[in-house]
Parts: C-alpha cells; sequence; structure tokens
C-alpha cells in the first residue's frame, strides 16, 4: 500500500539525483568545447581607437576589456563600415556594406525598419543553427514599417530578423522615445498614458530643450532641444509614457542586469547574444558611482562604467562555466567625438587623452579614426593572444561566423576571416569601402584613396575633420598612419589603379 509507493518514492528520488550529480561530473571543459560555441558580441557606441588602456587611452582604466584584449586578438586594422552607427549596424548584422541601402543613415527614432525581413542576417544564420539569439541595448535600425504606435505590438523589429529575444532602446540615448521595448512591447507602459512620438512638431503643452532652459539638468549645445526627459533634453517630441521612461543613470545595470539573466537562462543551450552598451554616446549618463571614475569627466567615467559592466558580464560567464566556451567580439560603431550636442566637459576635461589613438578624423569622417576602432575576439583556451595587423571588418563577421559553425552564405561583401579572427591567420581582406555620411573611400593593403567630396572640410560643432577636399586624397597608412601626407599628386598611377578598383566595386 501506501508504504511501499513511499519507499520506490525514495528510490526513484536518490536514483534521479545520483543522475543528476553525474552529469554535473560528466560537463568537463573538454566536452563543453565540442559543443557549438556561444557567440557574444559587446558592441560600444562611439568609442574610438585610443579610448581603451589597452589601446593607449589615459586618464582611464579599463582593466576588464583589456583583460580580453591581452587575452584574446588584439587587431590594429579593425574597421567598422561606418562612421556612423546605424550603417554599421546594418552591415554587422547583414554581412552587407550599407552603402548598397540608399537608407542606411542616422535614422530617426522613428524611421521604420532597415533591414528586410526577407534578407539574410547572422541572427538568422545561427537560429538555423540551432542557437538562441537575443540583442540587448540600443537598436537603432528602425522600427515597424512607417508610423509605429508604441502602444502596440511594435513590429516588425529585431525578432522579425532572426532574434528570438529583444530587449532594446528603439534609437539612441539622445532619441526619443525614451523607453525600453521588450520583444516589441514598451516595458511598464500604462495603458491609460499612452506614447505619442513626433519628430517634427511639439505637443501643445509640452516643455522643450529650447523654451525651457530652467528645466534643464545638462545644457545642449547643438540640436537636442526637444523634449526634455530626466532633465536632459532630447531630439525628437514625446508626450505620455511616463512610467516607461528610463532612468538615464541606470541605463548600463538595466542592460547589464538583462544580458546576465539572458546566460543565466540560456546556458544549456548555444546562444549568440548581441549585447549593444549605449556608452560613450551622449547623453553621458554615468551611474552616481561613477562620477569621477576617470580624470576625463562623463565621457570618461562612462568608458569606465563600460568596462565595469564587461567585467560583470565575463564573470557571470566565468561562474556559469561558460567562457571556454564562449567566442566573444567587442567592438565600436564607429569613432569618437567630444563634443556630440551637449556641453559636458568632454572637450574641456580631455587633458592627454587622445581618443583617437594618433588617427585623424572622428565619428562622421573618411578619416581613419571615423571608421578604424578597437576590434577584439577572446575565446578562452582557443584563441591564443597576439596582436594582428590584418584588415579585418565587422562586415566579415557574418561569413566567418558561418563558417565556424560549419555553414557559408552567398553573401558579396561579407568574408570569411574566421581563421584570422581566431588568432591563427594574419591574413586580412585585401581592399576594403568604407562609409562616412554616404560618402565613401577605399583602402587597399596599407593604401587607403579618398574621392573628392563636397561640404565643410571642418564640421564645427563638433569640430571634427570630414574627409571633404576638392581632390583626391592618396595616403600610406603603414608610413603614415596620421594621414598628414597626401601623395595623390606625387603617386598618379597608384592613384589611378585605386580609382579603377574602388569604382569597380563601388560603381561610378
Ligand atoms: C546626430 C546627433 C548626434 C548623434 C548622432 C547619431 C544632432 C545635432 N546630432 O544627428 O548627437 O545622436 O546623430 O549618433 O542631433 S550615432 O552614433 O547613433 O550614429
Ligand atoms: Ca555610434
Amino acid at each position: 500500500g501506501i508504504f511501499h509507493t513511499l519507499l520506490l518514492f525514495i528510490v526513484f528520488i536518490t536514483f534521479h539525483s545520483c543522475q543528476e550529480k553525474n552529469k554535473k561530473k560528466q560537463v568537463t571543459p573538454q566536452a563543453t568545447l565540442q559543443e557549438k560555441p556561444n557567440i557574444v558580441i559587446i558592441y560600444l557606441d562611439d568609442l574610438g581607437y585610443g579610448d581603451l588602456s589597452s589601446y593607449g587611452a589615459k586618464g582611464l582604466e579599463t582593466p576588464n576589456i583589456d583583460r580580453l584584449v591581452n587575452g584574446g586578438v588584439k587587431f590594429t586594422n579593425g574597421y567598422a563600415t561606418s562612421a556612423t552607427c546605424s550603417p554599421s549596424r546594418y552591415a554587422l548584422l547583414t554581412g552587407m556594406y550599407p552603402w548598397r541601402n540608399k537608407d542606411a543613415k542616422i535614422l530617426p527614432g522613428t524611421a521604420p525598419l532597415l533591414i528586410s525581413t526577407e534578407q539574410q542576417t547572422l541572427p538568422k544564420l545561427l537560429k538555423n543553427e540551432g542557437y538562441q539569439t537575443a540583442v540587448i541595448g540600443k537598436w537603432h535600425l528602425g522600427l515597424g514599417q512607417g508610423i509605429v504606435d508604441w502602444n502596440k505590438k511594435i513590429a516588425p523589429g529585431p525578432n522579425e530578423v532572426g532574434f528570438d529575444y529583444s530587449y532594446i532602446m528603439a534609437a539612441t540615448q539622445d532619441r526619443v522615445p525614451t523607453v525600453y521595448i521588450d520583444n516589441g512591447f514598451v516595458d511598464g507602459l500604462n495603458p491609460n498614458d499612452p506614447i505619442e512620438i513626433n519628430y517634427e512638431t511639439n505637443f501643445e503643452g509640452q516643455p522643450t530643450g529650447k523654451d525651457n532652459p530652467e528645466l534643464l539638468s545638462m545644457k545642449w549645445h547643438h540640436g537636442h532641444n526637444s523634449s526634455i526627459i530626466n532633465g536632459i533634453p532630447r531630439i525628437g517630441y514625446m508626450k505620455g509614457g511616463e512610467s516607461a521612461k528610463w532612468s538615464d543613470v541606470d541605463m548600463a545595470d538595466h542592460f547589464l542586469n538583462k544580458v546576465q539573466s539572458y546566460v543565466k537562462a540560456h546556458k544549456d543551450t548555444p546562444f549568440f547574444l548581441y549585447y549593444a552598451m549605449q556608452q560613450p554616446h551622449v547623453p553621458r549618463t554615468p551611474h552616481p558611482r561613477f562620477i569621477g571614475a576617470s580624470k576625463l569627466g562623463p565621457r570618461g567615467d562612462v568608458i569606465v562604467e563600460a568596462d565595469w559592466c564587461v567585467g560583470e558580464f565575463i564573470k557571470t560567464l566565468e561562474e556559469e562555466n561558460l567562457l571556454e566556451n564562449t567566442l566573444i567580439i567587442l567592438s565600436s560603431d564607429n569613432g569618437p567625438v567630444l563634443n556630440d550636442g551637449y556641453y559636458d566637459d568632454a572637450v574641456e576635461k580631455l587633458g592627454e587623452h587622445d581618443p583617437n589613438g594618433t588617427l585623424r578624423g572622428g565619428k562622421y569622417s573618411l578619416f581613419e579614426a571615423g571608421t578604424r576602432v578597437p576590434f577584439i575576439t577572446y575565446w578562452k583556451g582557443k584563441i591564443a593572444p597576439t596582436i594582428s595587423d590584418a584588415l579585418v571588418c565587422q562586415v566579415d563577421l557574418m561569413e566567418s561566423i558561418a563558417h565556424l559553425v560549419d555553414n557559408k552564405t552567398e553573401n558579396l561583401d561579407s568574408e570569411n576571416l574566421l581563421s584570422t579572427f581566431l588568432g591563427k591567420s594574419k591574413t586580412g581582406r585585401e581592399k576594403l569601402v568604407i562609409e562616412a555620411t554616404t560618402r565613401t573611400a577605399f583602402r587597399k593593403g596599407d593604401w587607403i584613396m579618398i574621392p573628392p567630396y563636397k561640404g565643410p572640410e571642418i564640421e564645427k560643432q563638433v569640430n571634427i575633420e570630414l574627409g571633404n577636399a576638392d581632390d583626391y586624397m592618396l595616403f600610406n597608412l603603414r608610413e603614415d598612419i596620421g594621414q598628414k601626407n597626401n601623395l595623390a599628386q606625387k603617386m598618379p598611377e597608384k592613384l589611378k589603379k585605386m580609382i579603377t578598383e574602388f569604382e569597380a566595386i563601388r560603381g561610378k
């Protein structure tokens, strides 16, 4: 009777728990290595080539990212495709040059989805290989099909282009709507306080940065004078959604919590996690515990904050026993800018620090600092530490990761550089087209050719040389990394060859 059943039950439980223990024992690093590796892309926003201590930064320390740099492949010729955000992210996720898509520009917060739901994407590819896929952080690739109702399901978006899970800010930290979107739904929205967004005209009675300076905790320098949220004037007008508004100073912790929970919940299946951090893009809002963490004011402080987040995230991977089975790629979407529209001491407190790491230009620029960024691959026990000057680009991650999971794509622009990313080869791509606000330039070997473009030489508001000139420019980057010596006149044959090859790819 009852006694017998109870006995059976006890025997069953004991047997089962023994089995569980055995299972755990069997998971040696050896065994996990044979499984498909997890893939994590940590993507910073506007982090410059010289902004990490391991890449020469002064006045701030980034020990956690440095640990990846010094324990993996540190690329010195690693590129974003573009000198601005949306195009670079487009290339990262599709393996396609962004200039092939005429809409791939800096997107307003109301822009429709830039990636077609028909398109091949990195998360789709991995999903087909049995991966769980997630994006957590900054999206900025558009949402919906034109007019978005922020109070209903927002689609298409990341979930329609290959991500099983998405927890995002729609555009940038300086653009409305200033809310998080959880798998297509605004997180924490009160239906009685609906969100309205407009990028042209204000809603009646709503204060703005332009008209209500007395309400501001951060002053705007250029642009950024529409709706005020948390004392910070933004780009675009927003009404309602009070309970859903994010807290700027808590954003880093918030995304960190999300990536940590994601890893813990998905440790038993291979996962692809795109962790898109907001730092050090404007507005720079370090959590109070990071104020003064660098000598550089808020811009340096948020880089230190981002570094801390990376450290905490790596700790989670370690605690979950996943570090040996996870390929980590860390990079930035475009180069650095100091004053990107707010007064935040980035210029005043710069001191000895050179965010460009001696490169010319910056964000928005066709010169090197626009697109050449920190680029690191790390895989504990799999990648031997090395420095690589191979020419690699974020657009290549698609094809290279495809090969990592024994697949390939029909992609034109993305090259398989897997062995280079794994530190086994020092050969990169031969040629690369870089882009900055729809202008393009051509790199081949050590050479870069910048065609003539109309427009100001310097964008005065951000104080960055854009790379516009009346004539062709030609630089040898091995001898002249600072692009001071234009060889176009001296080397007409070389220039001609570069133009011909460039036009063959780019079209005339
Ligand atoms: C610009 C903004 C700049 C930044 C950038 C996008 C103004 C004057 N400037 O239009 O502050 O938001 O867009 O940056 O509004 S990115 O890194 O997302 O491309
Ligand atoms: Ca950016």
